[in-house]
């Protein structure tokens, strides 16, 4: 009998998972750093609010979206990109805190990326219902570096799929303190996120955070 078989256990902490070749979950990785986090959190998001992005398609995202770091990932009518300037201050994004570095340079080691520099980090807040379709993350111009992304708050159903649009995604739970490193193979899969379950979490209430640090330019 295995502890992930009974819902409210997870693997526990320094556990390390390969969801995929190239996809490793490192098991509650940012917990023990969780409260310094969430005061770089309150700092990113007060210089460079939380929004609702619109797709080049014209609909409204769900999930709110903010960066820091010197480039930052934007959607409008005219496309996805990384931009210098946060179109709603037209000031360069908030630096990346550094235990949030610190964390994500540390994952990337820890899956065998020992020269991760990442220049961009996407924060990603839900809300119960929001979600992110199917996509890849392609806007970035080196491929070879992995993604690095941080789970904080109520727990999601990520979809992780292949490099194909229309292989049947495989469904994996990721909780607070959840980071996974995605690099190789895994670089390109289709991935997103089911819609947001309700619930509360101690320390964020009924949201979940995503970052996600990336090497874009
Ligand atoms: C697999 N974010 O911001 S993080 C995104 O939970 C994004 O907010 C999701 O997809 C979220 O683009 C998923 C996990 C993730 C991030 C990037 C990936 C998985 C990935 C890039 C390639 C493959
Ligand atoms: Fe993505």
């Amino acid at each position: 009998m295995t502890a992930e078989l009974f819902e409210d256990m997870a693997p526990e902490k320094g556990a390390q998972t390969v969801m995929a070749p190239g996809a490793m979950l490192l098991h509650g990785l940012a917990r023990a750093v969780d409260a310094a986090l969430l005061r770089g959190l309150e700092d990113v998001i007060a210089s460079a609010t939380l929004r609702h992005l619109t797709t080049p398609g014209g609909y409204t995202m769900s999930v709110a979206m903010s960066n820091c770091g010197p480039l930052g990932w934007v959607s409008d009518r005219s496309g996805y990109r990384y931009e210098a300037l946060d179109p709603l201050s037209v000031r360069p994004w908030p630096v990346i805190p550094p235990c949030w570095m610190d964390l994500a340079v540390e994952a990337a080691v820890q899956a065998g990326y020992q020269r991760f520099q990442p220049d961009a980090c996407l924060v990603n807040m839900y809300e119960p219902g929001a979600k992110l379709s199917l996509h890849q993350d392609k806007d970035e111009k080196d491929f070879s570096a992995p993604i690095v992304s941080v789970s904080l708050g109520l727990p999601a159903t990520f979809l992780f799929g292949t490099g194909s649009r229309s292989d049947k995604p495989q469904r994996h739970r990721l909780v607070h303190g959840d980071v996974v490193v995605w690099g190789g193979p895994a670089r390109l899969a289709y991935h997103g996120v089911a819609p947001l379950a309700d619930g509360e979490h101690p320390l964020l209430g009924r949201r979940r955070i995503n970052l996600t640090f990336r090497r874009a330019g």
